[in-house]
Order: structure tokens, then sequence, then C-alpha cells
């Protein structure tokens, strides 16, 4: 099927005639020709021209055990075979669904034993939002509407988690955020740090929660959500400071955690979850992506068992035709099987990570490079032309970081950036030889993309 394609050009063609791409000027797009992917395994993507490409971004920050696994075609295939749908809204259940709730409670942190299934993080988030109100509600304070949010946090792209996350450019569009949703900012220190040490910026913006919560009234506010590291905001690490005083702050106020481990989920950070790795106790963990690996769309929200016990005892008017979908389910399953038997999460925490981190550090050495990030398996680099004040570039943030990125394309490295921050999110599986390849790609790419950027003179 992927190797009898079209040529290339036709392609692009009929892509650019018909197919409408997510976070796109398809306009642009059209002039350049879509590259098209047709075929992968293990880290490895292949192109219409035959390229080889190393996929450090792990599709969108999810083919967590690689690609080209057969045990999750073949659990799709048996399951599709058997049963290929039904649905649990009307006091019916299934197999897959009922096994991939109980593994989701053992292998998830404190009493996060209750699972609502969605299709994608950003209805999982959607879910998220109409639970914490009707929680409150259910339990005589529906004043407690106003959910706390960070900028530059992403929690998907729908109503809810557009609204959730604090990217401008989403807000921009469509009249977003709805209503009850404030936002505070980020502990990015590179960016925003100024003067203080990280550890006084950690501080001061976790306090940030305590100063809207009592802005808005202690008594209104119904959650907070954050992601433990931000992902698609630039694999932004809070300070070792943020996390306990966040945590310090929603205790006091009895205010409800939720966690969004889209990103940190599934082995991510050398742990199951994220919020093992960072010590954070949620109330709410919102999963998708790595739990199954990518290979099929499933979403879920975990729930405690303070909060289940009272969404249980109503109905809470909510649920997708594909909340459990029997062949995600089994899919999950069976990912979550091979990254358990495997030993890959082990294996990221012993040795993977430690060795990705030796090597992505090095990187801190290039001329255009301020600090190198690193938790588990996703990566960042700041890019300036001035590490010691931190400065930003002349041109508008993006314009470096995307020539590095197309630099990186051409090398057929598939690393992304975030503004002028790169980022990477590998496989989990990936092997010490091709971390060298992607550290020898990274550098090469930083290399040609400093040349031309002091040739445009963008380096100043
Ligand atoms: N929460 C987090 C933390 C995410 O990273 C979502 C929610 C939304 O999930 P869905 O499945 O609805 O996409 C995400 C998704 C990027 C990029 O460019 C990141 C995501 C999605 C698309 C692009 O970094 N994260």
């Amino acid at each position: 099927m992927s190797d009898n394609h079209l040529p290339t050009a036709e392609l692009q063609m009929l892509d650019a005639a018909h197919h409408m791409h997510p976070f796109t000027n398809g306009d642009e797009l059209e002039k350049k020709g879509a590259r098209i992917i047709t075929k992968s395994s293990g880290v490895w993507l292949t192109d219409s021209e035959g390229e080889e490409i190393l996929d450090a971004m792990a599709g969108l920050w999810c083919v967590n055990i690689g690609y080209g696994r057969d045990e999750l075609a073949d659990a799709a295939a048996r399951q599709m075979k058997q049963l290929p749908f039904y649905n649990t809204f009307f006091q019916t259940s299934h197999v897959p669904a009922i096994m991939l709730a109980k593994k989701l409670a053992e292998i998830a942190p404190g009493d996060l034993n209750h699972v609502f299934f969605n299709g994608s993080g950003s209805d999982s988030n959607d879910t998220n939002l109409r639970m914490v109100r009707h929680y409150w509600e259910a339990k005589g304070e529906p004043e407690r509407f106003n959910v706390i949010s960070r900028w530059n946090g992403y929690h998907g792209s729908t109503m809810g988690g557009g609204s959730l996350g604090g990217m401008k450019g989403i807000h921009a569009q469509g009249g977003l955020p709805i209503p009850g949703i404030h936002h505070i900012d980020q502990p990015d220190w590179w960016s925003e740090g100024g003067d203080m040490t990280p550890e006084e910026f950690g501080i001061a913006r976790a306090q940030l929660l305590e100063e809207k919560i009592l802005e808005l009234g202690p008594e209104t506010v119904a959650a907070f959500i954050a992601e433990p590291v931000q992902g698609a905001g630039g694999v932004i690490v809070a300070p070792d400071s943020y996390w306990p005083e966040i945590q310090r702050i929603v205790k006091k106020y009895g205010i409800l955690l939720i966690v969004d481990e889209v990103i940190t989920g599934f082995g991510r950070t050398g742990n199951w979850f994220g919020c093992e790795t960072l010590d954070i106790q949620p109330d709410i963990m919102t999963c998708a992506k790595g739990i199954t690996s990518g290979y099929i769309p499933l979403g879920a929200s975990l729930l405690s068992d303070e909060i289940a016990s009272v969404i249980n005892g109503d109905e809470f008017a909510h649920g997708y035709t594909y909340s459990g979908h029997p062949v995600a389910c089994a899919v999950a399953l069976e990912n979550i099987r091979i990254l358990e038997e495997e030993g890959i999460v082990d294996r990221v925490g012993s040795e993977i990570a430690p060795y990705l981190k030796e090597k992505w550090e090095t990187l801190a050495d290039h001329p255009l490079v301020g600090e190198a990030k690193i938790v588990g398996m996703m990566a960042s680099v700041a890019l300036t032309p001035n590490k010691e004040t931190r400065a930003k570039f002349a041109a508008s943030a993006g314009t470096v970081g995307y020539i590095c990125r197309e630099r990186c394309f051409k090398n057929n490295l598939i690393m992304r950036h975030v503004g002028d921050r790169m980022v990477i999110s590998p496989p989990l599986t990936i092997t010490k030889e091709e971390i060298d390849i992607l550290i020898e790609r990274a550098r090469l790419s930083l290399d040609e993309a400093f040349e031309q950027i002091k040739a445009e003179g963008l380096y100043e």
C-alpha cells in the first residue's frame, strides 16, 4: 500500500487541493509541498522519495514504543474481528474497556482508580473541565466554577482544551477562552526569570497561583490544571522550587489539581507518569498519546476515589460515542504490556534517558545554544545570540527556530521548534547508536543554522 503510490508532486498537489492540515497555513504549504511520509520502523520514517528520517519527536510526542510493532496491529485486528465496536453508555460494558481501566488504575499513582475514556487529549480535558465543575455542583458548591491554568501551557484545541491552554494564537480565533478560565504566568526561567535565581523564580511563579485564587475568591475556584513539564510550550522544566509550592497552595485552598500527562505519561519522564518524577499528587490526570503509543486514538481521564464517588452519585451527562472504544482499548492494553514486559519504562529511567542527557547537554557548548534542558526523554535547547544575558534574536520570535528546524528537516532529523527553542521527544526505544546519530544531525543542523543566521545578520 505505501510503496505503490503516486509520484510525490502529484500527492502534494492532491494534498493541497483537498486535505486541510492542523495548525498550518494552507496556501504556504501548497507552494512548498508537504513532505509525505510513507513507512516507519523503530525510530525511522521513510518519505515518498525514499529518504530515511530519524524521528526525534516520536510522531507528535506519542510513539513511545517506536514504530512497526506488529503486536499492536494484531491486537487491533483480533479485537476488530471479535467486537469492533460497542458503546458504554446504556448500562453495557466490554472486556477491553474493563481490563484497560483496571490496568490504568494499577499503574497510576495514588488513588487514581477510576477511568473515564475519551477520544483524545483535547476532549479528555473537556471532560475534566465539565467534571470538576459538576463535582463542585454535586457537593453543593456550584460557585466553584473558575479553573486556573498557565500561559503557554497546552491542553488541546477544542473549546475547552484550547481555553485551558495558554496559547495566545489559539485564543485569538473562535472566541476563546470560554468563561471561567484564568491564566497565570509560566515557570519559564530562561525567558522570563530576569535577575532572579531559578529557585526564587520558581517560588514567585507558583505564588501567582495563590494571588489568582485570592483575586477570584477561593470559594469560586474549582481546579488548577498544568502539565508536569510543558511540552508543546517548548519543554519548559520548572525550577525545583515550583511544584512543592503549587502543591502547598492547592492543598491550602482545597482546589483540585488536574495534571495533564498527555505527553509526560507512559514512560516519557523515566517513570510511568511525570507526576511520579516530579512528586506531584494529582486529583485528576489527563492521558492520551503514549497510552496507545499513537497507534490509534484514545484519551482517558483518571480520577481519584473521592471525585469518582461524588460523580457516581448522579448521572454525569457527558460522553463520546467512542468513549472506551474496544479496539483502542485493546491496542492500549497491548502497548502497556510491551512497555511493562520489555522493561521499557525502567530502561528509560536507568539507562537510556541518562545517556540522552549526557549527549544532549553537550549541545550547550554550541555558540547558538543557551540552556539545554531535559527530563527523561523530552528535551529542549534555547537558541540565543548571547548566553550570558539570555538575549533574544533581533528577528521576531521563532524566525531562528524555524531556520534551524528547516536545516534539521533537510538533514533527515525531525526536531520541532517552539519559538526559538528546539525540542525533542524520541521514541523511548531509541538505541544509544541512534542517539549518537540524533546528536550528530542536531549539531550539524545547528552549525548550518548558525552560518545562515550570521549571513542574514540575525546574530547580534
Ligand atoms: N494536553 C497536552 C499536554 C498535549 O501535549 C493535548 C493535551 C491535546 O491532545 P490531542 O490528542 O487532542 O491533540 C496535547 C497535545 C506540538 C503539538 O506541536 C502538541 C500536541 C498536539 C499537537 C501538536 O507540540 N499536544
